[in-house]
């Protein structure tokens, strides 16, 4: 049978393997296989018997918007995979992130727990595991439940305990710490240093004989910069956005990093390392339930595609890197067709925040989403960081055919709540102390009527209060509109008060009209929060 870690085998459609437990060179970019999709069908078997405890991925990907696929609207691009995900699946129109920011949103998925409670915010990379050991998160309840785990890709949820840690040696607390069997992952975003993979907490490719350093305050003497050798670069950072500091693969990032050559990661080829690692893990554990959380980096800022996508979008970078992120999925779906998981198998698609054109790198973001009419948010309101709809309201697709009953929903669904309904899909326990509520029938498809009443959501450490069709922003302080990102960030002085059934743009502050359901609403939220 084919093992996908049978260490420099070739596999069964010619894709070079590597190693399942790291090893892996620094340039292995694994070729991917044109044609290796295959068709997924797509009939209903007529009377499904639910499958018990079905294999569960997490697929999430990195400030990608409510309006950037196509089967929520796009039309400068197309996004085949993941609209074959949504046709076969379950498209929600309302579905919410926590946060309108990376490390509090996967802080809420995977702990089940409001970030906003224990002020979690945007990590940098040298921040230590910000989610509790002692108490069992996602990962933890599903290996509890007996599955095989894993989490692949972006992690941004802190390495390591709270002194100074060395790079060099195996690193914990971190995943394995919360109940992830196995992982490869990079320690932050791919903005932030250190700029390499880590695979069950070790740096893959380190050469001893060149160790990694990292600092965010300093530089390390005679490491070039953005700032002091821009001749190096591929990819030039956007005035005052910061991301000058150490230079990797020809992009300059936050924080300093020196060392660790053999071991830097190519951005190019980061779709196809995470994309091998999570099929390597599907491979190998075919025979027994498996959670895969595969956080995909796309279009997380620097946005540096695949030669095979570059220049395909015509949107820039940004949208070749969303065509990568959509060819990663199709790669994804080819898998579990492959060992016959097709059917087994429970998906839930989604992205961490909300989406930015500009976030740091002069990639063209801005000039060509408005050559080509291209809006991110779709007909939302702001964007990442923002309190507005798009910060928080994020795509979000469910996909188990023959279980999840396909089509469109517009009933309100969050991420905080894939905790609770798993555990009851799989027989799992949630802690005492939780924000999560059981919405499995809810992302099946199979009932409107959600056991989530409000919701309270967090962009850069700032609230508002969402319950049915109305949501409460209150007044805040800072600008309107964020100075580098240009996007609405929902402060205002005043309480605002808007409907957001619908694709709701609010452009109206009812609050002045709706005096009592202003109250209500700010009444509700004391609550909430307490
Ligand atoms: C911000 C960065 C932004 C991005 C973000 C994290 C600046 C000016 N901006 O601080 O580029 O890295 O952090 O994004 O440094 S997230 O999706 O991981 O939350
Ligand atoms: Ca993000």
């Amino acid at each position: 049978m084919f093992r996908a870690f049978e260490s420099g085998k070739k596999g069964l459609a010619g894709v070079s393997l590597v190693p399942f437990n790291g090893g892996m060179k620094k340039s292995a970019c694994v070729a991917l296989v044109a044609g290796a999709l295959s068709c997924m069908g797509g009939a209903l078997s007529a009377a499904p018997a639910t499958p018990e405890r079905p294999n569960v991925i997490v697929l999430i990907a990195d400030d990608l918007g409510y309006g950037d696929l196509s089967c929520y609207g796009a039309k400068a691009l197309r996004t085949p995979n993941m609209d074959r995900l949504a046709a076969q699946g379950l498209r929600f129109t309302r579905g919410y992130a926590a946060s309108a920011t990376s490390s509090p949103s996967r802080y809420a998925l995977l702990t089940g727990l409001y970030p906003w409670r224990n002020n979690i915010r945007i990590l940098p990379g040298d921040s230590p595991l910000i989610i509790p050991t002692e108490r069992p998160s996602l990962a933890a309840m599903f290996r509890n439940a007996g599955y095989a785990t894993a989490a692949v890709g972006k992690w941004h949820l802190g390495l390591g305990g709270k002194t100074q840690k060395d790079w060099n040696k195996p690193i914990a607390p971190g995943p394995r710490e919360i109940g992830f069997d196995y992982s490869f992952i990079m320690a932050a975003t791919n903005d932030r240093v250190p700029c390499v993979y880590f695979s069950n907490g070790s740096v893959v490719g380190l050469d001893p004989n060149d160790p990694i350093e990292v600092d965010y305050r300093k530089n390390f003497p005679g490491e070039p910069t953005g700032k002091t050798h821009p001749q190096l670069l591929k990819m030039h950072p956007s005035p005052n956005h910061g991301h000058a500091d150490s230079i990797v693969a020809g992009v300059s990032r936050i924080g300093f990093m020196k060392g660790g050559q053999a071991a830097r990661w190519d951005d190019s080829c980061m779709a196809d390392v995470f994309s091998e690692k999570a099929r390597s893990f599907i491979d190998a554990n075919k025979d027994k339930p498996f959670f895969l959380y595969y956080a995909l980096h796309q279009p997380h800022v620097p946005r540096v595609a695949n030669p095979k996508f570059a220049g395909k979008s015509g949107l820039g970078p940004r949208g070749d890197v969303i065509l990568e992120a959509d060819a990663q999925i199709g790669e994804l779906l080819a898998c579990l067709k492959k060992n016959n998981l097709d059917k087994n198998t429970l998906i839930v698609f989604t992205s961490d925040n909300g989406p930015v054109l500009d976030d740091g790198y002069a990639d063209e973001a801005v000039a060509k989403a408005r050559a080509q009419k291209h809006s991110p948010s779709g007909s939302l309101r702001g964007g990442k960081y923002s309190l507005f709809e798009a910060g928080t309201r994020v795509p979000f697709v469910v996909w188990q055919p023959g279980v999840v009953k396909p089509g469109v929903s517009d009933v309100p669904v969050a991420q905080l709540d894939c905790y609770a309904s798993f555990a009851r899909l799989v027989g799992g326990k949630v802690p005492a102390v939780t924000d999560s509520v059981d919405t499995l029938e809810v992302f099946r498809g199979r009932s409107k009527t959600s056991a989530r009443k409000d919701f309270v959501i967090e962009a850069t450490s700032r609230l508002a209060y969402r319950s049915g069709d109305w949501v409460y922003i209150p007044p805040h302080k800072g600008p309107k509109v964020a100075g580098l990102t240009g996007i609405e960030l929902g402060n205002d002085a005043a309480p605002a008060l808007y409907r957001i059934d619908g694709e709701a743009r609010q452009t109206e502050n009812l609050a002045k009209k709706h005096p009592k359901k202003l109250a209500e609403m700010q009444a509700a939220f004391e609550r909430a929060k307490r």
